[in-house]
């Protein structure tokens, strides 16, 4: 062979050797091989409450642990299930039943979207007090106490008209819900209801409370940072299905004792095949998600280092789902 003929058959193999390889990246990228996730990203979305968003990185960090890529999305806590029905978002990890249940369920019977099965904690989403405010309010938790005027003249602020004031949670979480019950019970006359901007105004508002020592009713939620920490539930008369007005109802009901769960959609558990069957595994305990609220609620570390040391501290757990 001559030298001319040896140089052009080495440059020959080189090239055939890039371009297969070029082929083969290209077959990876392009989509799984038979068992693998494709490298799409998977889309979290991200609302506005701790426990959520810190959740939403644990989630992601597992994910990437697992050789995933992740994409965080803001999205309103309401509109996301038809988010995810479309495919502009994958994955939901806190289908709360009170607040959220109704969208959920439209979404789902529609078509696209999976129920991902439940957490462990149960939830509830209701209105209720620091307990040292009590005292200030004989009766409690028994709903028929706010019926008191010697009750309701104790939670009286300067923006409540001479009423006793409950302070709701934004009203993107449950529209009119409570002043519909708050008026459906005859409370109407006696109590007022507004809206916190954001759950950060909520906490404000126990802290100002405490410190004025004045009667505060707030919306608060469980699992949460507040579990275990002195925060009581009213007793309204029981949830019934369809007893609420957007149901049909009176609306002369609590909230129920409800499903933490998740959802998917449906076309992302073939892509991502093994992501989807970690978020499926995926179940946390109330004490798991309380402590994910605590780190930013309590703590104050952002939300991304509340997941950092949440995914540290708690392999084995994570480790599990995998
Ligand atoms: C949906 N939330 C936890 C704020 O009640």
């Amino acid at each position: 062979m001559g030298k001319k003929t040896q140089t052009w058959l080495f440059v020959g193999i080189i090239v055939a050797a890039i371009a297969a390889l070029l082929f083969y990246t290209q077959q990876d990228s392009s989509g799984p091989k038979s068992g693998a996730d494709s490298s799409k990203p998977t889309r979290i979305p991200i609302h506005n409450w701790s426990s959520q968003v810190v959740m939403a990185y644990v989630i992601g960090g597992i994910i990437q642990d697992m050789g995933g890529n992740v994409e965080y999305v803001p999205a309103d806590s309401q509109k996301v299930y038809e988010s995810i029905r479309i495919g502009d978002v994958d994955i939901s990890h806190e289908v709360w039943q009170s607040a959220f249940g109704k969208s959920f369920d439209t979404a789902r019977d529609k078509g696209g979207v999976l129920d991902w099965g439940d957490h462990e904690a149960r939830s509830l989403e209701d209105m209720g007090y620091p307990n040292w405010v009590a005292e200030k309010c004989p009766g409690l938790p028994n709903w028929e106490a706010l019926k008191n005027p010697d009750c309701a003249k104790n939670f009286v602020t300067p923006d409540s008209g001479g009423k006793g004031r409950m302070l709701e949670g934004p009203q993107t979480w449950h529209g009119d819900l409570i002043p519909q019950r708050i008026d459906a019970l005859g409370l109407g006359d006696l109590w007022v209801v507004k809206f916190a901007g954001s759950a950060d105004a909520l906490w404000a508002e126990l802290a100002a409370a405490k410190k004025e020592n004045r009667g505060t009713i707030i919306f608060n939620w469980t699992p949460n940072f507040t579990d275990g920490a002195g925060f009581t539930f009213i007793d309204f008369p029981p949830y019934t299905d369809g007893c609420r007005p957007a149901d049909g109802g009176d609306g002369k009901c609590g909230s129920p004792d409800g499903y933490l769960k998740k959802a998917v959609n449906e076309k992302w558990t073939k892509t991502h095949p093994n992501a989807a069957a970690m978020f499926k595994k995926l179940a946390f305990t109330t004490g798991q998600i309380g402590a994910m609220a605590a780190y930013v609620d309590v703590d104050k570390m952002s939300h991304e280092d509340a997941a950092k040391t949440w995914l540290e501290k708690n392999k084995k757990v994570w480790k599990a789902f995998q």
